[in-house]
């Protein structure tokens, strides 16, 4: 049979709405101005947000149904749902990779490709790149023949950025979409009710920076977190992406936060959550709390914990339980608002 779907009325009537709304979208961004203005003011970043948003409370409270993750979870021995931390010991054997010595080798490959290669070849490359870039010649080009004479990834972007400038991605939340959602008031109400009685107590909401720290760039779990976290009534501050451990820390510091909630996805947890904590320490936020979310392998977590981790937060966490859990700990550990 060539194609088995021939002529199935469920499969045109799919392809036929994927076509529709993706032409809903097309014409939206017709309007808008075009991709190029849309980009430029932050649409489909913000649609995307809107609807990982969306989604997450939908998944969150269970009107969306993923197996594994919000029903029929794995059990632990005694019976119980594996949730928080207990989701995520894996009887897989992980690949530990120390990203100090990554970083020493690429140090080392990099300085033996500069000391190759013809240097005037890479300064006249880089000038052909600024020229492409500041008049209409064709820039690919010029990339091209700056790799051939091994001018770097970074020489070659920086050599656009004289020109351009820097990309500055807006941190701004997608507010209220996270609360709305969520259909099961119940719950949030309780978080909100806790959220309120800690303003009461301490004459201010509990304030969370979120941050992302080095090359990491998976920043949807973060968004997630900062908006709902704002829409359960936490003060939220999100740091810009590519943050250093240093950077995340004066941030925190300044903002004077209770909760500092680091994303890490890229497995670079090991070393730069630590930096962050005594960064944190020597500026004098030795009572804040830190959490830890995304994917962090279960044999780092004692370390983790030994190295002032207080929470940590997995793959397929309930963002509202995740307020919950937070909000409890500020109170009854680090009695912040008794
Ligand atoms: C989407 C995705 C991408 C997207 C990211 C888009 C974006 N803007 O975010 C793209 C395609 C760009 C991408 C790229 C890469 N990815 Co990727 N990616 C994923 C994927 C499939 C899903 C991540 C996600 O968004 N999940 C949905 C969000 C909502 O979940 P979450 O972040 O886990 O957040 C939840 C919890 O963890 C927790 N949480 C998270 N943060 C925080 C913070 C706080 C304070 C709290 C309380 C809770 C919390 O709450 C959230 C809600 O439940 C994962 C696999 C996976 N299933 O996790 C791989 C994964 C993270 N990627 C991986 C890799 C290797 C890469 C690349 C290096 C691939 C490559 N060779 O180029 C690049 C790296 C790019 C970079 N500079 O970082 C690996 C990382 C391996 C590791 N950590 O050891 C993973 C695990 C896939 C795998 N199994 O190998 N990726």
């Amino acid at each position: 049979v060539a194609d088995p779907w021939g002529g199935s009325y469920m499969m045109e009537a799919l392809t036929d709405e994927l076509e529709s709304r993706a032409q809903k979208l097309i014409r939206e961004v017709i309007e808008f101005g075009g991709m190029s203005k849309s980009i430029y003011e932050g649409w489909p970043k913000r649609r995307i947000e809107e609807f990982s948003s969306r989604r997450q409370a939908r998944i969150d409270s269970g009107e969306e149904v993923i197996i594994g993750v919000n029903k029929h979870r794995v059990q632990t021995e005694d019976g119980k749902d594996n949730t928080g931390e207990e989701k995520l010991r894996s009887r897989v054997p992980v690949r530990i990779v120390d990203t100090r010595s990554v970083r020493s080798e690429q140090l080392e490959k990099l300085k033996s490709v500069r000391n190759s290669r013809n240097n005037d070849q890479v300064v006249s490359a880089l000038e052909q790149i600024r020229l492409a870039a500041s008049g209409g010649d064709n820039l690919l080009e010029a990339c091209v023949h700056a790799g051939e004479v091994r001018c770097t990834l970074g020489e070659i972007s920086s050599a656009m950025e004289d020109v351009w400038g820097r990309h500055r991605a807006s941190t701004g939340l997608v507010g209220g979409v996270y609360g709305q959602e969520y259909s099961h008031g119940d719950e949030v109400s309780k978080v909100l009710e806790l959220t309120r009685s800690f303003e009461t107590k301490t004459g201010r909401r509990p304030r969370l920076l979120v941050v992302k720290l080095g090359q990491d760039g998976h920043d949807r779990g973060a968004k997630i977190i900062a908006s709902a976290f704002s829409d359960l009534g936490f003060d939220v501050d999100l740091g810009p992406l590519f943050q250093t451990p240093a950077e995340a820390a004066r941030q925190a510091i300044e903002s004077d936060v209770h909760v500092v909630g680091i994303s890490s996805l890229a497995a670079a947890h090991r070393t730069s959550v630590p930096e962050l904590i005594s960064e944190v320490r020597r500026s004098g936020g030795g009572d804040m709390t830190f959490i830890l979310g995304g994917v962090v392998p279960e044999d780092d977590f004692a370390q983790l914990h030994e190295q002032g981790v207080d929470m940590i937060f997995g793959p397929g966490t309930n963002v509202v339980n995740a307020a919950e859990k937070v909000l409890r700990h500020l109170v009854e550990v680090k009695q912040v608002a008794r």
